[in-house]
C-alpha cells in the first residue's frame, strides 16, 4: 500500500550555502503541498535518534555529527505517489551518481553533505514526520 506522504529535512550543508528557499522551491514546483514546516537544530542526541536505524554503518558518527552541526528545515510533504515521486527529484545519495537537474546534482558537494533527506517507505515517512511534528502542527 502506498500513502501520499513523505518526510524530508534539508540539511546543514544546503541551509548554510542559502539554498533553503531554492530547495523548497522545488518542492512545490514539483507539486509537492507543505503539511508541515520547521526550522531547527538537532542535537547530537536527537540526530542519533533520528539515525539509529543507520548505528552499525561506518559513517553514523559522522553523519550524527554532520546533521547536529547546524540548523535544519523539516517538512512533511503531500502529492500521489510521494515517496518514490520524492526520491526521484532529491537524487541518488552521491551527488556525483545523482541525475541532472535533482535537488542533489544541483545543491550537494558530496556523498554526506547531500542537501536533502528523503523518507525510502510509508512507514518510515510516519515514523520520521512524527520524530518532528505533533498533530496540531500539520495543517
Ligand atoms: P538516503 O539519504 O539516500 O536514503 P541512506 O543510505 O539512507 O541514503 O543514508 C543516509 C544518509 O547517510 C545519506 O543521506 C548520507 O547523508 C549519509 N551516507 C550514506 N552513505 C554514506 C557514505 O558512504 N559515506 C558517508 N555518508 C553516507
Ligand atoms: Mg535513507
Amino acid at each position: 500500500m502506498s500513502t501520499n506522504r513523505t518526510f524530508t529535512m534539508i540539511k546543514p550543508d544546503a541551509v548554510a550555502n542559502g539554498h533553503i528557499g531554492s530547495i523548497i522551491n522545488d518542492f512545490t514546483n514539483a507539486g509537492f503541498k507543505i503539511i508541515a514546516l520547521k526550522y531547527t537544530k538537532l542535537t547530537d542526541e536527537t540526530a542519533g535518534q533520528f539515525y539509529a536505524v543507520h548505528a552499525e554503518r561506518p559513517f553514523y558518527k559522522d553523519l550524527v555529527s554532520f546533521m547536529s552541526s547546524g540548523p535544519i528545515v523539516a517538512a512533511i510533504l503531500e502529492k500521489d505517489n510521494a515517496i518514490e515521486d520524492f526520491r526521484k527529484l532529491i537524487g541518488a545519495t552521491n551527488p556525483a551518481e545523482a541525475a541532472e537537474g535533482t535537488i542533489r546534482q544541483k545543491y550537494a558537494k558530496s556523498i554526506d553533505a547531500n542537501a536533502v533527506h528523503g523518507s525510502d517507505s510509508d512507514e518510515n515517512a510516519e515514523i520520521e514526520g512524527n520524530f518532528f511534528f505533533k498533530a496540531d502542527e500539520r495543517f
